[in-house]
């Protein structure tokens, strides 16, 4: 079982490393952004998935130094990409309960010299539960800056349509459980068309996650969907693989 302890360590012996997952332009087929994704590289067990660590960094308060290591080291690989590719970075909602995101984000960009223009954070509509002013303070404060905001695993919790209303968000990530079962289900067909044209009516871009399939994909491009993200172009990679991943064909 993994411990408080163990993670300090790791943070401590640098085991942590930002993974990159290409997002497609669907209508166009190129690279539009990498997703940022934290890797634990162990030196017994291997490579440790976020979900196994993730839920213990955010009760211990250890994600505030994790996010920072991530933020922090995708801004300066991204910095080196061309300037056509963005950068989307997770953040937990206890990173954003914390007064000092703004200055780590601002931090972040002047060291790596990233501009912010080229940065989407990712939040889950969790973050927006907490629904306080300071919330929305934070958001629209970002948004200034020029980095833009994207929901992410849309559809995964509730009332997200009062959330569209509350934020203007750039972006909707259409949660990969829509999306693994849309050749099958109907019904995720018409939840995949209706997130689809109410981003087209709203001016927001839409992401279908999890695309692992030319099926699924010509059904997304039939939609109207935005972007696309999935093993069918790329698993995250180190960021050594991201010049391979930008000049794959797809
Ligand atoms: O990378 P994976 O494919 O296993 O990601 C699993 C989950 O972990 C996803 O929900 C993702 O949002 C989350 N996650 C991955 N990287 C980060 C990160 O840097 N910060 C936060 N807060 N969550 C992350
Ligand atoms: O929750 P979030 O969307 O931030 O995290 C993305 C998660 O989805 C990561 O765990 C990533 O490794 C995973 N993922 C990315 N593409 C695919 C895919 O095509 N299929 C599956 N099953 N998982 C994927
Ligand atoms: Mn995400
Ligand atoms: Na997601």
């Amino acid at each position: 079982r993994l411990l408080e302890m163990d993670l300090r360590a790791a943070l401590q012996r640098d085991e942590f490393e930002a993974y990159y997952q290409p997002i497609r332009d669907v209508a166009s087929g190129r690279v539009v952004a990498f997703e940022a994704l934290l890797r634990w590289n162990h030196p017994q067990r291997g490579l440790i998935a976020p979900i196994d660590f993730i839920p213990l960094a955010e009760e211990t308060g250890l994600i505030l130094q994790l996010g920072e290591f991530v933020l922090r080291s995708a801004c300066t690989d991204a910095a080196t990409w061309p300037d056509d590719v963005d950068l989307a970075v997770n953040l937990s909602p206890v990173q954003f309960k914390n007064p000092n995101l703004i200055a780590s984000v601002i931090a972040a960009l002047a060291a790596s010299g990233l501009d912010a223009r080229r940065l989407e954070l990712e939040i889950t509509e969790s973050v927006l539960l907490q629904n306080s002013e300071a919330t929305l303070a934070t958001l629209h404060e970002l948004r200034a800056m020029g980095v833009r905001i994207s929901l992410d695993d849309f559809g995964t919790g509730y009332s997200s349509l009062s959330y569209l209303r509350s934020f203007p968000f750039d972006k909707i990530k259409i949660d990969r459980s829509f999306v693994s079962e849309l050749a099958t289900r109907e019904d995720s067909m018409a939840i995949i068309r209706a997130v689809t044209g109410l981003g087209r009516s709203l001016g927001i871009v839409t992401t279908a996650e999890g695309v692992e399939n030319d099926a699924q994909l010509e059904l997304l491009r039939r939609e109207g969907c935005t972007q696309a993200q999935g093993y069918l172009f790329s698993k995250p990679r180190p960021a050594s693989d991201v010049a391979v991943m930008l000049n794959r064909p797809r």
